[in-house]
């Protein structure tokens, strides 16, 4: 027995074909339905016209990353109540095509945030970087983001000033739309005059209503998930922590067991994301995995490494500051676990996390979604196999 090998595709648009997937050597697929505008229900047949080519391909639609959760929801504003009846009718209509993990997110208005998308790396490959001085150099100063004055310090402030004042325009604009234009997997795209705009919504929404909202949300949504048949897998921040003046949730551990208690069932889980808990130290990523194991539905497996300013950047699957060896021991164990007690939810999807852009996809003319590259996680899926099957045959 192994845990499951499953790859991200982001539907028939992604460069990385279906077929491409079965070389690597996945057998499940990681999807959505991107084109369904966020909030909207999740109809069968559009559910059924992906699984179905999914399974053409000769692979399984195993998990859904994700089923956006709407703006409203997380500000309680608005029209927050019928897109809680969307997602409901959306998980229902998942667990009636037979589809029995969702993977959500609760970060406000952001998904996960880069600086840079092509930092070099050592061995000349390109990787995903999340740099501290040219975010502040955003907020404070593209931004302008009022409070982001008191937050910094006058160290920090200078160097932030400083690298914008070497920048080049070519850099400055890409770095605004690294932030705040969406990677591949957000939902959500702004301008820097349209996000000031969104920003407002959460002038009244601190850590504890946006807490005390995620935990009515899954109050709300898991007696449906149930029913359906649902794993709710809930990826964490990344980066784990507020980021401007905006507040995060789904960090440490203590985070997520306060998650698990708001609605104690099997079915509210987590989406175990070594390479975003992973940034910071304080979080033991192994112990995470023995004590919170048996409500881990989705797992994502990378490494970040960490610098002393807070910037961190995507090294090698088992390079970086997560002991990945640490990690799958204990996954496997879970696994072994979770036979042996005969449950059905043993098949514990994992996959490779972003990769580095390397040898073809470095070429100019290929079309590669950050960290989404072909190459770079199949890399990454076979050092992670690898050292499963070490793993494995060592106990
Ligand atoms: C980034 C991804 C995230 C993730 C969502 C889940 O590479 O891990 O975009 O899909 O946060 O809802």
């Amino acid at each position: 027995m192994s845990l499951e090998q499953t790859w991200r595709w982001f539907g028939p648009s992604d460069p990385v074909s279906l077929a491409d997937i079965r070389q690597a050597g996945a057998t499940g697929i990681v999807s959505a339905l991107h084109h369904i505008p966020n909030g909207k229900v999740w109809e069968v047949a559009e559910i059924m016209e992906r699984k179905n080519q999914i399974e053409a391909a000769g692979l399984t639609w195993s998990v859904v990353e994700s089923i956006p959760v709407h703006e409203s929801i997380k500000t309680r504003t608005g029209s927050f109540q019928t897109y809680i009846e969307h997602y409901k009718q959306s998980l229902l209509n998942l667990g009636s095509c037979g589809i029995d993990t969702v993977c959500y997110n609760f970060m406000p208005i952001l998904d996960w945030t880069r600086t840079d998308l092509d930092a070099p790396m050592k061995d000349g490959s390109t990787g995903l970087r999340f740099d501290a001085t040219q975010f502040e150099a955003f907020d404070l100063y593209l931004l302008k983001r009022p409070e982001a004055e008191q937050i910094y310090t006058p160290q920090q402030k200078e160097k932030a000033a400083k690298w914008l004042e070497g920048a080049s325009q070519e850099a400055i604009d890409g770095l605004v739309r690294n932030i705040i234009a969406g990677l591949p997997g957000s939902e959500e795209s702004f301008g820097i005059d349209s996000f000031r705009e969104v920003l407002r919504t959460y002038q009244h929404v601190g850590d504890l209503e946006l807490r005390t909202h995620l935990y009515q949300f899954i109050q709300e949504i898991g007696p449906v998930a149930v029913q359906a048949g649902i794993n709710l897998a809930i990826h964490p921040d990344d980066p784990p922590y507020p980021i401007l003046g905006l507040p995060r949730v789904v960090s440490t551990e203590q985070d997520a067991q306060m998650l698990l208690k708001a609605f104690d069932y099997q079915n509210n889980g987590l989406c175990f994301c070594t390479g975003s808990y992973g940034v910071r130290p304080d979080n033991d990523l192994s112990g995470m995995v023995s004590r919170m194991g048996n409500r881990i539905h989705f797992i994502h497996l990378r490494a970040t490494h960490r610098e002393a300013d807070g910037s961190f950047y995507e090294a090698d699957h088992l390079d970086g500051d997560v002991d990945m060896y640490a990690v799958m021991k204990e996954l496997v164990l879970e696994q072994r676990r979770r036979i042996k007690e005969g449950r059905a939810d043993h098949r514990m999807p994992f996959r490779p996390d972003h990769g580095h852009r390397m040898l073809d996809d470095l070429s100019a003319t290929k079309r590669t979604n950050p960290g989404y590259t072909a190459i770079g996680r199949l890399r990454g899926l076979a050092e992670l196999r690898g050292l499963e099957y070490g793993i494995n045959r060592s106990l």
